[in-house]
Parts: structure tokens; sequence; C-alpha cells
């Protein structure tokens, strides 16, 4: 019976429900922010008509978020990615912050999304996961990366049950609905914030290295660091929230607000609210302190940019993401970025033989950015000894960590233009090349023209 079977995109879009429902809970503030982005979103879609829609539907919108959680070694990515791969969601591109950020974030990363275009578009939820490098001597010196170590293959982070139930559900495609909820209840509750006392003196430690370090090895469980929904206007959001009383961090972090169309990725959060934790300090009393780590994070996506665009994004972020810098580096119009050969684009061929060239919206993250988002976040710069040679870690070395292939952004994004073209080209009863050939094909065109020609 097809009702009682739980596909992994049905598993994905409850499991990013049901831990919206918690992470609200957990920290009211992301309540507001879901209402304010929901306002924002509303107002967008009602001034921009179908425009709005360009870059997902308001209902993929709506439901959208990503989520970020940390863990601590090899094994727990592991057990991490397989979870995420009984929801469908794979290992995608390789982050080292280590550089990105000038204060002490000793991490790589990777995200959890899904691949095809079909899932995309079912749901597509994403979960950026770091995790950290204890044998950089930049942060750890080897007395504490062995204490670090030991502490970390010492606890649990995923129980048996939770895992038994990820791989049936990657064998089987699914999960039968009882066992569908209890695999999402167990996940759920494997990112709450733990309840359990923190040994005060090891967490106070490792947070004099690296806060980000305390967060994800001072205490023996895990959780959700941030939930992130999706905005059309984040500069309106940015504007309102202030206007709410809740402080942002300074930047709204990636491209500017400018005339042209919307690359990558926007991001910005609300600051770090202090929560309740209990310690237990070295004399082995029980005390009520707080500790500010988690966050409230919003997005606006834009257009995919290509391996070239983004040299020209890389670049243009040194220079300063301001207007002018992006007036001279990115055309401002759609056909102007597929002229260049810098953003990502599909080809549909309508009913009436009519080809539409669609963009494909980013389903990624940025190194800077995301070394932003954890910097701004961080009371305590920590201390990082920019003398010793850092520990060598690449794409190669994550995939093999996680034990599974590591997709490459822009191959997927490349995959899925290529398979438009196809797909187009076919409909239309021509060589994919000719299509090809002619990315400056114009939005519409009447069947069995040349597409180029007038380019
Ligand atoms: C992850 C920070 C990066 C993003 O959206 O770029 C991130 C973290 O704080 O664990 O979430
Ligand atoms: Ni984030």
């Amino acid at each position: 019976m097809t009702t009682d079977f739980r596909e992994p995109w049905q598993l994905r879009a409850a499991f990013a429900r049901s831990l919206s429902d918690m992470y609200g809970r957990e920290v009211p503030a992301y309540t507001t922010l879901l209402e304010v982005s929901h306002d924002v979103n509303a107002d967008v879609v009602r001034a921009r008509g179908a425009d709005a829609e360009r870059l997902g539907s308001i209902d993929r919108v709506t439901a959208e978020r990503h989520g970020a959680i940390r863990v601590g070694t090899p094994a727990e990515l592991q057990q991490v990615a397989r979870i995420f791969g009984a929801m469908g969601m794979h290992p995608v591109g390789f982050y080292d912050l280590r550089d990105a950020s000038s204060s002490s974030v000793p991490v790589i990363s990777t995200a959890f999304r899904p691949i095809d275009r079909a899932e995309l578009a079912r749901n597509p939820f994403r979960v950026f996961t770091s995790m950290l490098v204890p044998s950089d001597r930049r942060f750890f010196s080897a007395d504490l990366q062995e204490r670090l170590e030991t502490f970390l293959d010492g606890r649990t982070l995923f129980g048996p049950e939770l895992l038994a139930l990820a791989d049936r559900a990657e064998a089987d495609g699914g999960l039968v609905a009882d066992d569908a909820a209890e695999f999402l209840r167990l996940a759920t509750a494997a990112f709450e914030l733990g309840r359990e006392p923190v040994d005060q003196a090891w967490y106070r430690e490792l947070e004099a290295v690296s806060a980000v370090a305390a967060d994800i090895g001072g205490v023996p469980t895990t959780h959700i660091n941030h939930l992130t929904p999706r905005v059309l206007d984040i500069d309106d959001l940015y504007a309102r929230m202030e206007a709410r009383g809740i402080t942002m961090i300074d930047a709204i972090q990636g491209p500017p607000l400018w005339e042209g169309p919307d690359v990558l990725l926007r991001q910005t959060s609300f600051r770090a609210l202090a929560e309740p934790r209990t310690f237990r300090t070295p004399d082995g009393d029980v005390v009520q302190d707080s500790l500010r780590v988690r966050f409230g994070e919003v997005e606006a996506r834009g257009i995919a940019l290509t391996r070239e665009g983004r040299a020209r994004y890389d670049a243009a972020v040194v220079e300063g993401a301001t207007p002018e810098v992006w007036r001279r580096t990115f055309p401002d119009t759609e056909a102007g970025l597929v002229e260049q050969g810098l953003g990502f684009f599909t080809y549909e061929v309508a009913e009436d033989g009519a080809v539409t060239r669609e963009p494909i919206v980013y389903e990624d993250f940025l190194p800077r950015s995301a070394a932003g988002i954890f910097q701004s976040n961080l009371t305590e710069e920590g201390s990082k000894d920019a003398s010793q040679a850092g520990e060598e870690r690449d794409a190669d070395w994550m995939a093999g960590a996680v034990g599974r292939e590591l997709h490459d952004p822009f191959d997927l994004y490349a995959a899925q233009v290529a398979a438009s073209l196809t797909a187009a080209a076919h409909r239309l009863g021509v060589a994919p090349e000719t299509l090809a050939a002619t990315p400056a094909v114009p939005t519409t065109v009447p069947t069995g023209t040349s597409t180029g020609a007038d380019a």
C-alpha cells in the first residue's frame, strides 16, 4: 500500500518540519524569524507576481530550510551520512572554513542535499555539516588533540535503532509508516539540545581555543546549530527584524543589493542568544549558566554560477561586494549571464514548441559567507597559531572521511543543463549541439527555427 510507505523525499520533508518545530520550541526567536519571513514573502509575491517565483515556486520557498550541524570525527560524519542518505540527501561540495575566517574556526564542511531536479523540487532541504580537525596544530596542541579525540571516540551521538532504521530506509527506498514515525522521532531527538550538565573545565579549556571546538567537542551530544528559512527580499527582512528589536549581525553576507540578477546566495542572521545550560564545576557542583552558540539565519537564493562566474564572484567579494563592483563584474540581465557563460540555465520546450530558458537556483553554500556567519556569532576570537602548518584537507580527503561519493556542485548543475538540452533538442527534433552551441537562445523561439541566428 503506497499510502503506508514513506519515500525518502517524504522522510526529508517530514524531518525538515519536525526539526523546525523542535527548534522553534528551543529558540523562540526562530519562530519570529519564520513569521517575518512569511510576511516578507507574501508581500513580494503580491508585488511582483509570477516574477517572484522565477527561482522557485512560493510553495517550495515557504517550506525551504537549511540546517547546520557540527560533528567531531569521520565516524560521526559517516553516521550522519547514513541518516541523511535515508532521506535522499547526499554529500555535495567541500568547504574549508579554517582559512576562510580570521578567528578560530577549526572545521571543514560539506552539505547534504538532494541532487536531482525532481527531488529538489519535492523538497530541497539541505544541511551544512561541519567536522572538527583536531590534528590541526594551528588550533590544537598534541596533548589537547589526544584528549579531544578520546572524548569524541567515547561518545555516542546516534543510537543503534536510529542507524538501523536509516540503513533500512536507504536499502528499501523508504520505510513503512510506523518505522518512518520512529525514525523521524529518533532523528529529531538526536539534534535536540542536551540537558546533561556540561563539564565546565573541559568546555572552557576548548573554548579558549575555539568556541566552535567547544560547541562540538565540549559536550557529549550534538544539536542543530541553526535552521534557515528562505526569503525573497532579504533587505526588507533585515529591516523588519531590526524594527522588532532583534539585533542582527552587521551585514548581509554575499552579493550586494543591486539592479541586476541575483546570483548565488545572500545571508544574514540574528545574534546568538544566551541559552541556559547547566555545568558541572571542577568541585562537582551543578550550576546554571548560559551559552551563546545558537542563532537564527535567513537567506535569499539566486542563480547558480558556472566556474567562470564563480571565479568572478570570488574576485569581486575580495574587492568588496558593493553595487559598483557588481556593475563592473556582472552583466545586469539573465541573457548577459548566459552570453558570457557565467550562469547555469535549463531549456524547456512548451506545448507549442516555444523554448524557454529558466535559471537554475543555487543549492549550495559559500565558504566566505559561512565563515562570516560562524565568526559574527562568536563572542570570543579563540586562538590560532598561524606560524604552524595547517593540516592538509581537500575534497578527496572529505570523500574518504564520509565514506561516500562527494558530489561536485558544478558537475551537478552542468548535468542538469545537459539533460535539459538533450530533452529540448529531442522534442524539437534537432541535435542537442544546435541548442548547446547557442547558449544565448532567446527566451522564446518558434519551433524549428535556428536558435542561434539572432543571438
Ligand atoms: C555553519 C555556518 C555556515 C551557512 O549557511 O553558510 C552556514 C555553522 O555555524 O555550523 O550555516
Ligand atoms: Ni547556515
